[in-house]
């Protein structure tokens, strides 16, 4: 008797504080701060099969001057309804047609685009001309200046990806459209990234900005030769990270690339990380267990591996390459990084 007395009056002080804005912190410690992370999202995985056509549907049902961007976004349907890929990041895919500009603009969220099948676009980053082979890796940076073009004669599609939901939850997004009509924007050559070509080399006095990698560019064909020689890291694939030529960490302030090739039916040790990542299967077949969900891949199938999940992959054919994008530099910034094998 006494003790639901005792609840009673107790529930009842806690709704007199919260009528005035106030919560005992002894009634919320649980929620906020629970032991460990709790990610909102199962991993998930798109495949390409299933996205291909809505892709080429996309490419002839939606003109581009219509639209900022002509991208498909991969969606968890775990996040209610929100356009989130996994917690801070979304992937995307975005399909140019011969002809197609998508138009200049510039934001504080940092994208990135991997190109599957791009042969022949191009991307300007603050008027240089980043032309797409298969493989490479193009940064915009926050507020660098960026549109595409397909000067070819064929449908492109290519991976993206960006930590629009990060930037969100910040509410720090700022977004300025380019000039729809200057032709100016679109007469770039190569410009300044041949200053960042060679690896290993740097202009001793070149100026450039700190926040992020002076070199937008990144080709596949170097990243695919970097993979064949590299020895296998602690979970037993070879792992390239893309880097600043400028400082060795990671090419954004809060969005962190890596290449990985795996050997076949080799699975890596189990990882778990506070960060999250998604995977874009580049060339092979394998399998991933991530948490409790097991996927089969093949090429162009992306998956995600939400935080604290672990994580093992394998290649079933040959050796498999993935692409990786993640917010691991934004935890390694705030201190927040914890990484654990099994
Ligand atoms: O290419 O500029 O998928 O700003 C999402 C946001 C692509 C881009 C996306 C973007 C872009
Ligand atoms: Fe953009």
């Amino acid at each position: 008797m006494a003790e639901s007395a005792t609840t009673v009056k107790r529930s009842d002080f806690v709704a007199q504080l919260e009528a005035s804005n106030l919560h005992p912190l002894w009634d919320r410690f649980r929620t906020l701060t629970p032991v460990k992370p709790q990610a909102k999202d199962p991993p998930l995985i798109w495949r390409w099969r299933d996205i291909e056509p809505f892709a080429e549907r996309a490419g002839s049902e939606v003109p581009i001057d219509d639209v900022e961007r002509r991208a498909l976004i991969l969606v968890n349907p775990a996040f209610d309804g929100e356009t989130v890929t996994t917690s801070n990041l979304i992937a995307a895919f975005t399909v140019l047609d011969p002809g197609d500009r998508a138009r200049p603009h510039r934001h504080t969220f940092a994208a990135i685009r991997f190109a599957t099948r791009a042969e022949g676009a191009a991307t300007i980053v603050n008027d240089r001309r980043c032309d797409m082979h298969d493989g490479d890796l193009i940064l915009t940076p926050p507020m660098c200046w960026h549109g595409h073009i397909n000067e070819s004669d064929h449908r492109i599609i290519w991976f993206d990806a960006a930590n629009i939901p990060l930037i969100r939850t910040l509410d720090a997004n700022f977004f300025e459209p380019g000039d729809q009509k200057s032709n100016q924007f679109w007469q770039a050559d190569e410009g300044d990234e041949k200053l960042w070509a060679e690896s290993g080399m740097i202009g001793a006095d070149l100026p450039h900005a700190t926040a992020h990698s002076p070199k937008y560019h990144y080709s596949g064909a170097a990243t695919r030769r970097l993979l064949a020689t590299l020895p296998a890291g602690p979970d037993g694939a070879r792992t390239v990270r893309y880097t600043n030529p400028a400082t060795g960490g990671a090419v954004m302030p809060a969005l962190d690339c890596y290449a990985v090739r795996l050997a076949k039916d080799r699975a890596t040790r189990p990882k778990r990380t506070t960060c999250n990542s998604i995977c874009l299967v580049v060339s092979g077949t394998g399998r991933s267990t991530v948490g409790e969900h097991t996927f089969q891949w093949s090429q162009h199938d992306v998956f995600s591996i939400p935080h604290w999940s672990w994580a093992s992959h394998a290649a079933t054919g040959g050796d498999a390459d993935l692409f990786i994008v993640s917010d691991r530099v934004a935890f390694e910034r705030l201190e927040l990084l914890r990484e654990e094998y099994q």
